[in-house]
């Protein structure tokens, strides 16, 4: 099929599933359309089936707010045109679904029928707000084919849009064969890993917290990955915390699973998580999360099995998880080995594209 996919080309979550989405489905013989402002961060340029069209948004000095929204639809409907696109693929309702919709509209009586895929904080938070909320509601509504990353998020979506169409919940997925455990990782020293945009709801600063009452019973190190406005009130904590020797903040990452491997623990304490694709990813690493018991993730993460799950803000309970798995070694090689099975046997993209394929199928032959 010839696919336009539209993303955040940036580090969050949405984007890199989006990415990884579309290098797949060129792996499986489909043509694949990048259409966004930029080129996505984990694009393979390699691959003959992956293309790229950016959206140029001119700045007139009278426009205080460049309209994306209507640059990108124009530029959907171009390429839809000039490439014969089956459908358009959009991830993160705002404003991509609205974008998709005119685009539609602009090429009838031709057929272009575009399916959203809700990520989490476009309905948990950006779309839940009063200024969005109409528009997204809508542009949900009007999309062809509605996907959610988790049923927890499926359940929210229908609660706070009361959205009637179905939406089918695919998944996160993981390419295992590259993120996948490193027999050659050192035993010492101990490192935890935090991967994230530092955006508020991801609570960094309780890395730093769960760092300083782990210090107490066991030396280890910390890597904090990615950027955002949490970062420098993180840092700043090291330092007021005096753990700023055991803390490395390396910024923003493209080849993650590099840093996963050679870790022992992820540290994922966010407020909300639909999802939670950082715990995927280490889980493939076979790298245990110890997390918050939020949103979708005990949808991936079994406490006490493949990981653990403590309550929001409970440093005591996150730090003593962490100390459990770093000093029995029967636990962790137990919950290491767990996690990386749940990764492959139920999130393996050999799983979970092909539920995309079919919803692709489905759509085009009711569309067209
Ligand atoms: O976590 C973020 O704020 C980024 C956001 C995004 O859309 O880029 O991530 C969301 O989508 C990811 C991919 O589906 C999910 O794994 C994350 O759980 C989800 N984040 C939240 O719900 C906070």
């Amino acid at each position: 099929m010839r696919i336009g996919i539209t993303c955040y080309p940036t580090f969050g979550g949405s984007g890199i599933v989006a990415t990884e989405l579309g290098i797949e489905l060129a792996q499986r013989g489909h043509e694949v359309h990048f259409i966004s402002y930029a080129n996505p961060i984990r694009l393979d340029p390699e691959n003959e089936r992956i293309h790229y069209h950016e959206v140029e948004v001119s700045s007139y000095p009278l426009f205080q707010f460049p309209p994306y929204t209507l640059a990108l639809a124009s530029r959907m409907a171009e390429v839809a045109e000039l490439y014969d696109l089956d459908l358009l693929h959009v991830h993160y309702a705002i404003p991509h679904s609205i974008a998709a919709s005119l685009a539609r509209q602009m090429l009838a009586p031709k057929p272009l029928p575009f399916i959203t895929t809700l990520h989490g904080t476009d309905i948990t938070l950006v779309g839940a707000e009063r200024s969005y909320f109409r528009i997204t509601k809508f542009s949900i509504e009007q999309s062809d084919g509605i996907t959610a990353v988790s049923h927890y998020l499926r359940q929210k979506t229908i609660e706070v849009f009361g959205i009637q169409q179905e939406i089918r919940v695919i998944p996160n997925f993981i390419n295992c064969f590259r993120y996948k455990p490193d027999p050659t990782r050192p035993a010492e020293p101990k490192r935890l890993v935090h991967i994230s945009n530092f955006r508020p709801v991801k609570r960094p600063l309780d890395c730093i917290r769960i760092l300083q009452r782990v210090l107490e019973s066991v030396e280890v190190e910390l890597w904090m990955i990615g950027d955002g406005p949490e970062r420098g009130p993180a840092e700043a904590l090291a330092r007021e915390l005096g753990v700023e020797k055991h803390v490395e903040f390396l910024g923003k990452q493209a080849r993650v699973e590099r840093f996963l491997a050679q870790a022992h623990v992820l540290l994922l304490p966010s407020a909300l998580e639909s999802f939670g694709l950082a715990a995927l990813e280490a889980m493939a690493c076979g790298v245990p999360p110890v997390a918050t018991r939020v949103g979708g993730l005990p949808e991936l993460i079994t406490h006490g099995v493949d990981g653990f799950l403590e309550p929001v803000g409970e440093i005591d309970a996150h730090a003593a998880r962490v100390i459990e798995l770093l000093t029995n070694q029967e636990l962790y090689q137990r919950v290491a080995a767990a996690a990386r099975n749940t990764a492959v046997t139920r999130y393996c993209s050999s799983h979970i594209i092909p539920l995309y394929e079919r919803l692709y199928e489905e759509i085009r032959d009711r569309c067209c």
